[in-house]
């Protein structure tokens, strides 16, 4: 059996954050390989946001250079040649490894998916509602929308004989452990049902056309469509499948809600997205002053599909509905656009609402949650006309 971290320069420890200096080794200088240019990124410590201005040049899916990162440690740089992926457990009949060329010789799928991290527009607790939550301070930027290739999950775990008794499955990703508070909580992982790794997960090891960046899970990643971020395991180096359900630090201590209203141990563990929409536009965006200006956005929701949006230049006093632009299939998102009439001269705050396949249409508020998951409400986006 191959060692855990066979063929991983793992990049935590004292490295991390210095530049390059191994001579022929795969060093990268800090938490993320990509460059950070700041126009497009807000840099978060080891993650980092897309700026929504930064979208509006773009089409559909996020280019690979501009999607957002979270990192819980550090990218670790992996030789796909001695990648291997372990599928082991009570649930599976024929334990076993499966390599990166025989994972790509399997019959893939394609899918536009986005992967949106649960405390995307988290700061909002505090800056809109006055209660600051635990966490890295998100705007909306924690979202990005690819086209991922890869072989369902569903093809690699009958090829381990999946048992029918098999109730949940576990993806660990091969990245530094998370230590949090002083405890070492060993790799990033979480538990997923097996309904949902046998609906629509992938494997993926392509990203809008190319290998998977290291920074989202070269050489495989897990991606769970609707599903909060966490649940898209990159950088998988095994997969545990069990006939008991399975628990991590990501599925007990994070990833539920905690809090006024909630009990001791926290909610259920989390799973799909709500509704958000967001402007294509800078945070505090310079607006010419008469004339007609046009506004667009993006609007998704891990329920499905978006049905309508509408847009409020006056505070939320009148609504209008604005042209949806693309036939999402409800795993990704849908642009939007609408028209801004005479803007006059001053800060105003715009509003976008969506209202997804379900009815549920983004509230004016999202009760309170420790850690700030799954903001929803209607964000007040200002801008300044001049
Ligand atoms: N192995 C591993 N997988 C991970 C993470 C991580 O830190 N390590 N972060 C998760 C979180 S919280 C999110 S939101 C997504 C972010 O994916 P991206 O960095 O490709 O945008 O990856 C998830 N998968
Ligand atoms: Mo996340």
């Amino acid at each position: 059996m191959v060692p855990a971290l066979g063929g991983l320069a793992v990049l935590g420890g004292p490295l991390a954050g210095r530049a390059a200096a191994v001579s022929g080794g795969r060093v990268a200088a800090g938490p993320i390989v990509k460059p950070l240019p700041p126009e497009v990124f807000i840099s978060h410590g080891t993650n980092a946001e897309t700026r929504w201005e930064a979208l509006r040049e773009v089409g559909f899916r996020v280019p690979n250079e501009r999607f957002f990162v979270r990192n819980h440690t550090a990218t670790p740089l992996i030789d796909a040649a001695t990648w291997r992926l372990r599928v082991h457990g009570s649930g599976v009949r024929r334990p076993g490894e499966f390599g990166y060329a025989e994972l790509r010789s399997m019959p893939s799928v394609s899918l536009d998916a986005a992967i949106e991290c649960a405390g995307n527009g988290r700061s909002f607790y505090g800056t809109q509602q006055g209660q600051q939550a635990e966490g890295t301070p998100w705007r909306l930027g924690g979202i990005g929308v690819a086209r991922w290739r890869g072989v369902p999950l569903g093809a690699v775990l009958r090829r381990a004989g999946l048992s029918g008794r098999a109730v949940e499955i576990m993806p660990s990703g091969l990245d530094a452990d998370f230590v949090s508070g002083g405890q070492n909580l060993g790799h990033v992982r979480r538990p997923l049902p097996i309904a949902k790794a046998l609906d629509d997960v992938l494997l993926a090891y392509e990203m809008n056309g190319e290998p998977l960046p290291p920074d989202h899970g070269f050489p495989v990643r897990v991606v769970v469509p609707s599903w909060i971020g966490i649940a898209s395991i990159k950088w998988v180096g095994d997969i545990e499948v069990s006939a008991e359900p399975l628990v991590s630090p990501w599925n007990t201590q994070f990833y539920r809600f905690f809090g006024p209203g909630y009990p001791p141990e926290g909610s259920e563990p989390l799973a799909t997205q709500v509704t958000k929409s967001a402007f294509e536009l800078a945070w505090e965006q310079a607006v010419p002053a008469g004339g007609t200006y046009t506004l667009r956005g993006r609007s998704w929701s891990g329920r499905g599909r978006i049905t309508r949006v509408e847009v409020s230049t006056d505070g939320g006093a009148r609504w209008r509905p604005a042209r949806l632009l693309d036939d999402d299939r409800g795993t990704a998102w849908t642009r939007w656009r609408t028209t801004w009439a005479e803007p006059r001269p001053g800060r105003h705050e715009l509003l976008a609402r969506a209202t997804d396949e379900t009815g549920a249409v983004q509230p004016a508020r999202t009760p309170f949650n420790t850690f700030g998951y799954l903001f929803g409400a209607v964000v007040a986006h200002p801008v300044r006309v001049a």
